[in-house]
């Protein structure tokens, strides 16, 4: 049996702005746009807006509709992630199998830990009590034998909560719960099961295995079955090796100008070309991340039919991606490799990367010996717009 903890941040990132403007505390607020932005979406709202109505992914018109009294702002991604960074760097503290879900999450697998504490409560306290004195933020715990209940426990006493699911207690904690809950069931599979009338998990236990795949397809159909019964096998995945390399930065100003753009995506090009190289890998993927002034991210793909690890062709598609897209004032811009081609071999065509590829290896052992941008190309030098 294993004991599984799901730890989550309350209202982070509105919590966040909180911390950093105590006169916030108490009152509603709504992270995501000014009050005014046309498109902007709320990311999310503090548990004071939250009885409002005001949720996640909606407008910022609704919510400004809903709640006029709330304070709106736009919210600083990159202060989120420096504090991301610092409830992440707790979890090790605590267990060796440590699986970061999101910028607000994880799964700490605490199996053979449990002896460390007087009881699973006070472990749940602990590692909140941590995390609250490191960086002044409430966190909500769930603590049960597997991912799919510690992730419900988590949520149930939220914010600030500890629920610790006892074997025994898993049935009773499940019988009401919505089916929508059930891990992987989305909307559209939601809308399915309710059509059969089912619309809780004790609607759902009397039926069989098989009816369930019949009605589901296999795999949905014996997931619905089992995490009813409050059975889930998966364990606690740590993070491995990478599946993508990137950079990407906030500005402190919304910026408009193409050619400062250009030159930012030049640099992280840089930064992220020598990481591949560190690694020894090859990509085949560039993308972009786009963050506009009202928080509306998108993010731009291409897959090349060849693998490359250089600079220029980093750069060179990151930055038609760029172009291909309507810009307005930009707060944050990301230049992501994925698609990793393993090893070291060279590529079929790699005639075509020789010259920049022996140009990037000599700033490579430039720049590792020295700090990395000790030696870049023009492109990534300011310029006069
Ligand atoms: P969540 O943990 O889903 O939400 P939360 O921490 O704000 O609130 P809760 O107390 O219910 O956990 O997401 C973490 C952060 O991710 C959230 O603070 C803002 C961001 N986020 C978005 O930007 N858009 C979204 O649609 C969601 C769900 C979250
Ligand atoms: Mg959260």
């Amino acid at each position: 049996m294993r004991t599984i903890m799901h730890v989550d941040m309350d209202a982070f990132f509105a919590a966040v702005e909180i911390l950093d403007h105590p006169e916030y505390a108490g009152r509603p607020l709504i992270i995501g746009g000014r009050k005014d932005s046309p498109r902007g979406v709320v990311s999310t709202a503090s548990y004071e807006a939250r009885k409002f109505g005001v949720h996640s992914a909606m407008p910022i018109a609704k919510a400004a509709m809903l709640c006029p009294e709330g304070i709106f702002i736009p919210g600083r991604m990159g202060r989120y992630q420096d504090v991301s960074r610092q409830i992440h760097g707790i979890f090790p503290e605590f267990s060796p199998l440590v699986e970061p879900l999101s910028i607000d999450e994880a799964f700490l697998d605490m199996s053979g830990c449990e002896h460390f504490y007087p009881s699973l409560e006070d472990m749940g306290h602990r590692l909140k009590a941590r995390i609250r004195e490191h960086t002044g933020l409430t966190a909500s715990v769930g603590i049960a034998p597997n991912k799919f209940l510690a992730k419900l426990a988590s949520d149930w006493k939220k914010p600030d909560g500890l629920l610790v699911l006892d074997p025994t207690d898993v049935q009773g904690f499940l019988r009401n719960l919505p089916v929508g809950k059930l891990w992987g069931v989305g909307k559209k599979s939601e809308a399915i099961l309710h059509g059969l009338g089912l619309y809780q998990v004790s609607d759902i236990l009397p039926h069989s295995l098989t009816w369930l795949q019949e009605k589901l397809g296999s795999a949905l159909g014996s997931q619905v079955y089992y995490l009813s019964r409050g059975i889930d096998d998966r364990p606690v995945v740590p993070e491995t090796e990478a599946q993508s390399i990137g950079h990407e930065i906030t500005f402190g100003e919304d910026q408009d100008s193409t050619s400062f753009l250009r030159q930012q995506l030049a640099q992280m090009s840089e930064k992220v070309g020598l990481r591949l190289r560190d690694k020894g890998l090859y990509a085949r993927t560039v993308s972009i991340k786009v963050r506009f002034h009202d928080f509306r991210t998108i993010t731009r793909s291409h897959t090349m039919n060849r693998s490359f690890h250089d600079d220029d062709t980093i750069f060179g598609e990151a930055l038609h991606l760029l172009e291909q897209i309507n810009l307005e004032p930009v707060r944050l811009l990301g230049v992501t490799v994925s698609n990793f081609q393993g090893g070291t071999q060279l590529s079929l065509f790699s005639g075509d990367d020789q010259p920049s590829s022996l140009v990037s290896e000599l700033m490579d052992s430039i720049n590792r010996k020295y700090s990395p941008g000790a030696i870049t190309k023009g492109r990534t030098l300011p310029t006069d717009d």
